[in-house]
């Protein structure tokens, strides 16, 4: 008989529901090594499978998988992990994914965690579930962090180049209701897709380094592959490119959209990509990106401080931005801009900078869009030990850090930074609406003042001026929700 390995996808958030979910992609590339070697895997997605269902599967398994990032995951996994043990406390528990691999001896120490894989898990996790399989001790195998007699085993990290992405043919999608994970608006059918992994510029607040030593890339054949099945099987059209930093080689780049263009496949894409690299990629390039469907690039713009971007080592400048929002205006591809306030040591001398740089990318071309996040401290990464001096409290187990999210309260971040931001925040998706605030606005003469009114403060730079004027007081009393509702 088959031996059984489980793999359980977590859930993002509490809120989160079950309609347009994101693809289990990790649980996918770690599958298609198994089945090569004769493995029954099971991929239990927490969103759309109750926690009986996943006990059920999991009896006689030889081990469960738990992928977790920093957050909500975490709370997800432990809920399942704690109750396979209880039923079942023979089976090895196994865990990955970025946190595991940021964390692994504060993640080994948690009961309802036996292994730990750091890093990519393709080649480890194969290795392992064979020596599990044979009963083999797992003394040697790199990667991988284990409890033996009451002591814990780090092994090393093994070289990420082993982890190859080439080996099969295509990721196993028959393993997951594909159905569910496209995310349906209008005609559009979105999935999520990633290619590469692996960025290595060492921003100091970005974890990649940590959990990917070396680039990885799956061919722009076989991506083109995976693609076609798609498109084919499930009228997929647009494709979501998760890869933390698409654009790294431009080799890659080229030969997917080439791929595209000459198979004549009307589909939409986008990707991640930092603000220099957009100004490099070049008008040959640029062109090719247009033309295979490229709709929107989301770019790590992170500050409009150009001493936020050096405490960050970013290796950008605001001046790398605004060319990047002349060329989406010049290119007709619309950008994500994506920033960081919040940071320890800057006391929000950035916020009015940040946001003189956001109404200039939305002046250049009003399709660019933006996101405005707080820093968020993740461990082993090297501004982590500043977030620490600045009074950080860094969850002790990991448990703990199942609360660690985007909305947590730093002590660096005043009350009088939030309102600031609020307020910007609020203004400027007033006086630069996207589409759904730009029909709210064209419905009511009052708003289309109070749209004027906010323009005219970002133009003139006006935000000290009061802001209970009679008009935009109400349009706060009847607007407000609506607008701050809007990404
Ligand atoms: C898609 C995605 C999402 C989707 C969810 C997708 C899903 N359910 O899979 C959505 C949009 C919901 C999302 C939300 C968020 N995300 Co997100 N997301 C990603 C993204 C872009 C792709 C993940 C992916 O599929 N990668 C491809 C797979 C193949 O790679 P992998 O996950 O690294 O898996 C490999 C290894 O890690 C390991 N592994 C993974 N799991 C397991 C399990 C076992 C058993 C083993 C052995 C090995 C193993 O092996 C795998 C194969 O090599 C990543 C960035 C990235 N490119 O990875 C960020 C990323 C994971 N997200 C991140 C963040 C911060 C968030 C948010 C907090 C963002 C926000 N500001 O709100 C939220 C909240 C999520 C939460 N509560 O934790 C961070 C996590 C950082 C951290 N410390 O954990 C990442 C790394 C982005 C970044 N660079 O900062 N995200
Ligand atoms: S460019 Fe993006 S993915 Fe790469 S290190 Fe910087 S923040 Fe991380």
């Amino acid at each position: 008989m088959k031996k059984r390995v489980v793999l359980v996808e977590p859930r993002n958030n509490e809120f989160e529901g079950t309609d347009n979910l994101s693809l289990p992609a990790s649980a996918l590339y770690l599958a298609e090594f198994l089945l090569n070697d004769g493995y029954d895997v099971k991929i239990m997605d927490v969103r759309l499978h109750s926690k009986e269902e996943i006990i059920d599967v999991s009896k006689d398994a030889l081990c469960v998988g738990f992928k977790i990032w920093t957050g909500y995951p975490i709370k997800s996994c432990l809920e399942i992990a704690r109750s396979i043990k209880e039923n079942y406390p023979n089976i090895p528990l196994v865990w990955g994914g970025w946190h595991a691999s940021m964390e692994p001896m504060q993640t080994i120490q948690d009961e309802n965690v036996d292994i730990v894989v750091v890093g990519p898990g393709e080649f480890v996790f194969h290795e392992l579930i064979k020596r599990l399989d044979k009963r083999e001790s797992l003394k040697g195998l790199k990667g991988v962090v284990y409890k033996d007699n009451g002591s814990t085993i780090h092994n090393g990290i093994r070289p990420d180049k082993e982890a190859d992405l080439n080996k099969s043919e295509m990721l196993p999608y028959h393993l997951v209701d594909v159905e569910r994970y496209i995310e349906k608006n209008g005609s559009e059918r979105a999935i999520y897709y990633t290619s590469s992994r692996g960025c290595h510029f060492g921003c100091t607040f970005c974890a990649d380094e940590v959990v990917y030593k070396s680039r990885l890339e799956r061919s722009p054949e076989k991506v083109l592959k995976d693609m076609e099945f798609l498109i084919n099987n499930f009228n997929v059209n647009t494709f979501v490119l998760k890869d933390t930093n698409f654009f790294i080689n431009r080799k890659h780049v080229k030969n997917i959209c080439q791929g595209i263009v000459d198979r004549g496949w009307k589909i939409r894409w986008s990707a991640y990509i930092r603000a220099d690299q957009f100004v490099r990629l070049g008008d040959e390039l640029l062109t090719l990106i247009r033309e295979s469907g490229c709709k929107e690039i989301n770019v790590g713009a992170e500050s409009g401080s150009n001493e936020v971007l050096k405490l960050i080592s970013k290796g950008i400048g605001v001046g790398d931005i605004i060319q990047c929002a002349k060329l989406s205006k010049r290119y007709g591809i619309a950008c994500s801009f994506s920033f960081m306030l919040g940071l320890p040591t800057i006391d929000g001398r950035d916020i009015p900078q940040t946001f003189a740089v956001i109404r200039k990318i939305k002046e250049i071309n009003p399709r660019n869009t933006f996101n405005v996040w707080f820093y968020t401290p993740y461990p082993a990464t090297p501004l982590f030990p500043t977030a620490i001096q600045y009074g950080f409290k860094a969850p002790k187990k990991l448990e703990d850090w199942a609360d660690h999210n985007t909305r947590t309260e730093f002590t660096w971040i005043t009350p009088e930074m939030k309102k600031q931001i609020n307020k910007l925040t609020f203004y400027i998706k007033l006086a630069y609406p996207d589409e759904n605030v730009e029909r709210a606005i064209k419905k009511s003469f009052i708003r289309r003042i109070a749209h004027k009114a906010a323009l005219f403060r970002f133009r003139y730079d006006f935000m000290k001026a009061p802001t209970n004027l009679l008009w935009e007081f109400y349009y706060v009393v009847k607007g407000h929700r609506m607008i701050l509702a809007q990404d």
